[in-house]
C-alpha cells in the first residue's frame, strides 16, 4: 500500500447523516473503504463494489422476482448437497459475515477464504472477521497443504482438501468466471451472486442470482429456515423447476422493462 494511500486513512469518516438519501449506500462504501486498510478488501474490490452498485440501480435497488426464484434453487441444491460450501473473499467478509455465518449453521456448510489478490495478512485478517462473526470452524487458512484446481492457474486455484476441494455444490458470492468455469470442470455445481447478468460467473454458474450480496444472504438465511425441514422429494421439486437460462432471461426483461417504465415515467413530465 502507498503511504499516500494509508494518509487518507483519517479521511475516511465522512460523517453520513441518517437522512442523507443514499445514507446505506455510502456506509457500505466506507466500510469497504476502512476494511481495505485492514487489508480485508483488496482495492479492486472498491472498483467491483461500484461496478456492482450501478448494476444494482439497473434493478431499481431491489431484490427481483427472479433473484428469489434462484435463491430458493440455491439454498434447496445446498440442502441436498452432500459437502456444500461457501467461499468467501475480502468483499464478502466485509459486507456481510454475519450472515455469512448465520447461513453456514443453517445449512451446515464449510466456509473457506478464497482470494484472488493474496497479500501477506489478508487471509487472516479475514479470518479474524469471520471468527468475530461466530465462524467456528474456517477453511482456506493453510494449516494443511492445500490442493490445486486444474483449468485455472490464477490464486483462485489454491484450495483447501477439506473444503472446496471435495465439495459437491459451492456458493461463490463475487466470484471471477475463471473459477466459476474451473469449479464446473472439476465437477462442482456453482451457485454464484452476481449483480452482473451479463458476467461470465453468472453466464456460466449451475444458478445465479442477480442481486446484492447485502440483501441477498440475509434473505437466503430466511428461505433455509424456512424449507429446511421440507421433505427432500419436495426440495428436490424446487431444483428441477428451475432453470437457468430462463432466469437469466427474466433478469433481463425485468431490467429492460425497468429502463422503460423509468423512460416513459421520466418522458410523460
Ligand atoms: O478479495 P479478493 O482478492 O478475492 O477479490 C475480490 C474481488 C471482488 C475484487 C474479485 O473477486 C474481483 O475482481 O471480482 P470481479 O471480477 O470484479 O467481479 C465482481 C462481480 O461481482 C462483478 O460482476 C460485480 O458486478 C459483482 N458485484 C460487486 N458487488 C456486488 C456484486 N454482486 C453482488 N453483490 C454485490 N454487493
Amino acid at each position: 500500500m502507498s503511504k499516500n494511500l494509508n494518509n487518507q486513512k483519517n479521511l475516511g469518516n465522512p460523517n453520513i447523516p441518517n437522512d442523507h438519501p443514499r445514507a446505506q449506500s455510502l456506509h457500505y462504501r466506507h466500510k469497504l473503504v476502512d476494511l481495505m486498510f485492514e487489508k480485508v478488501v483488496t482495492p479492486s474490490g472498491l472498483c467491483a463494489h461500484g461496478r456492482g452498485e450501478a448494476f444494482d440501480y439497473l434493478l431499481g435497488e431491489q431484490t427481483i422476482p427472479p433473484a428469489e426464484n434462484a435463491m430458493e434453487a440455491a439454498i434447496a441444491s445446498l440442502l441436498l448437497a452432500k459437502h456444500p460450501v461457501i467461499s468467501v473473499n475480502g468483499n464478502v467478509a466485509a459486507l456481510v459475515p454475519d450472515d455469512i455465518v448465520e447461513l453456514a449453521e443453517i445449512l451446515n456448510a464449510d466456509i473457506e477464504i478464497n482470494i484472488f489478490y493474496q497479500a501477506q495478512g489478508r487471509i487472516e485478517a479475514i479470518s479474524s472477521i469471520l471468527k468475530k462473526a461466530g465462524a467456528k470452524n474456517i477453511l482456506g487458512l493453510g494449516d494443511i497443504p492445500p490442493k490445486s484446481l486444474s483449468h485455472i492457474s490464477s490464486n483462485r486455484r489454491i484450495v483447501d482438501p477439506r473444503g472446496i476441494y471435495s465439495a459437491d455444490v459451492v456458493l461463490v458470492p463475487l466470484e471471477d468466471g475463471d473459477r466459476t468455469e474451473a469449479l464446473i470442470e472439476n465437477g462442482k455445481k456453482v451457485i454464484a451472486i452476481d449483480l452482473n447478468p451479463l458476467s461470465r460467473t453468472a453466464q456460466k454458474a449451475n444458478i445465479t442470482i442477480v442481486d446484492n450480496i447485502i440483501r441477498c444472504i440475509p434473505r437466503m438465511v430466511k428461505i433455509a429456515e424456512r424449507i429446511k425441514n421440507l421433505e427432500s422429494e419436495k426440495i428436490k421439486v424446487i431444483i428441477h423447476n428451475f432453470n437457468q437460462k430462463k432466469n437469466l432471461d427474466d433478469c433481463l426483461e425485468y431490467i429492460i422493462n425497468f429502463l422503460q417504465n423509468l423512460m416513459e415515467k421520466t418522458n410523460s413530465k
